[in-house]
């Protein structure tokens, strides 16, 4: 699976990181793919081992929020 999460306050490289890095310890996400100017996030995963509610609290966790 595959999906696209737009996320709020990421603004410079760091934020960058820290949300990739959040998002590759899932267990089950494989890929995370995130474009600092737009906002969108890219992640490939395993649905049987986690989810999109997963990935919303990690990037939350971070500090930053995923909008819808
Ligand atoms: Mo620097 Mo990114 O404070 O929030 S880590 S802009």
């Amino acid at each position: 699976m595959e999906i696209s999460l737009n996320v709020k306050g990421m603004t410079c490289g760091h934020c960058k990181s820290s949300v990739e890095g959040a998002l590759r310890e899932l267990d089950g996400v494989t890929s995370v793919e995130v474009d600092l100017s737009s906002g969108k996030v890219n992640v490939t995963y395993d649905q049987a081992k986690t989810s999109t509610d997963d990935m919303r609290q990690a990037v939350e966790d971070q500090g930053y929020d995923v909008v819808a």
